[in-house]
């Protein structure tokens, strides 16, 4: 899909590439090839947030269900590969589940595959934008259980973060709650690892943005221009990933251009890492009166479930 010039995401597009320094919405990786080299990464051995996040899952899982209850309805959000939620269709049954992501192609797939095991659950895949206010009115009056798992919540800025808490909690109405994993803050070796590992996996993500581009805006970004750059700022509490031009260079798109020099650099991503009493204080400033935590035993990565007493 090529964009009208003036089209909304055109212009937020060309906003960021003009911008000084340079930007681009970390939800450009996610088109299908920038879907399947994020499911690669979860796979890599320096990538520990998915296997950790797993592990939780697992080992504390029935101390986890008991939390939560019961649930209609269970909303995942950055659903994915629609993997990650079969424990709780076991164990809750719901009526229905409903699968919300960017990547809707990739997600109608994954759907498919998780029905073919689960067929009396009513299942929607919904393509959607979480930056923008999510609103389920049809669901109000169900015990609605939100599943966010995989730390998608640390690719916010912490006062984004507490506004999506916020608008989940509303949707709630008093009932059910959220189940959420995040990154914790560790040591910097380890996080900086986990962004720049040796096969190169998250070197092609990111430059993989730039190929996105080119089709959406049908700019000419040349990708061998350009390398991955990962680090742990440690005053944000966040790992940042740039792009960084290798040569001075102009990129073209329909109606305008941007002279890069050496050097430069375009911020595609911040994945924050939370202590856990900063994190655990979000969601009760958001509105969840009860929220109870479980952590892997070097405390790496942290599962919440954030609920009503
Ligand atoms: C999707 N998100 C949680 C990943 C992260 O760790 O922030 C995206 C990612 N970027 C580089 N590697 C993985």
């Amino acid at each position: 899909m090529t964009l009208p010039i003036k089209s909304k995401i055109f212009q937020e597009i060309i906003d960021g590439l003009q911008a000084k320094p340079a930007s681009i919405s970390p939800k450009y990786f996610y088109d299908g090839l920038g879907t399947s080299l994020f499911q690669a990464i979860t796979h890599l051995e320096e990538y520990y947030p998915t296997r950790i996040e797993r592990g939780i899952m697992q080992s504390k899982l029935s101390q986890i269900t008991q939390a939560i209850g019961t649930a209609d309805v269970i909303v995942e959000i950055g659903a994915g590969n629609c993997e990650k939620v079969r424990p709780l269709l076991d164990t809750f049954a719901p009526k229905q589940y409903r699968a919300l992501d960017i990547s809707a192609d990739f997600l109608k797939t994954a759907l498919a595959n998780l029905h073919h095991d689960y067929s009396a659950i009513d299942m929607r895949a919904i393509a959607a934008d979480i930056t923008q206010e999510l609103s389920f009115p049809d669901l109000q009056d169900r015990r609605i259980l939100f599943f966010y798992p995989g730390s998608s919540i640390g690719n916010f800025n912490p006062s984004e973060a507490s506004g999506l808490f916020a608008n989940l909690a509303r949707e709630c109405h008093g009932s059910g709650g959220l189940l959420i994993g995040v990154d914790l803050v560790k040591d910097i070796n380890v996080l900086e690892r986990a962004y720049n590992d040796y096969l190169g996996v998250t070197a092609a993500f990111n430059l993989n943005a730039l190929r996105h581009l080119n089709h959406l805006i049908e700019s000419n970004f040349s990708i061998p221009n350009w390398e991955h750059y990962a680090f742990f700022n440690q005053t944000l509490g966040r790992i940042e990933m740039h792009l960084r031009a290798k040569i001075d260079q102009l990129v073209n798109w329909p109606g305008g251009h941007r002279q890069f020099y050496a050097g430069e650099m375009i911020h595609t991503e911040n994945s924050y890492k939370y202590p856990k009493p900063t994190f655990l204080e979000m969601l009760h400033n958001a509105g969840f009166t009860k929220v109870n935590a479980w952590t892997d035993p070097d405390s790496n990565f942290l599962v919440c479930f954030a609920g009503f007493k």
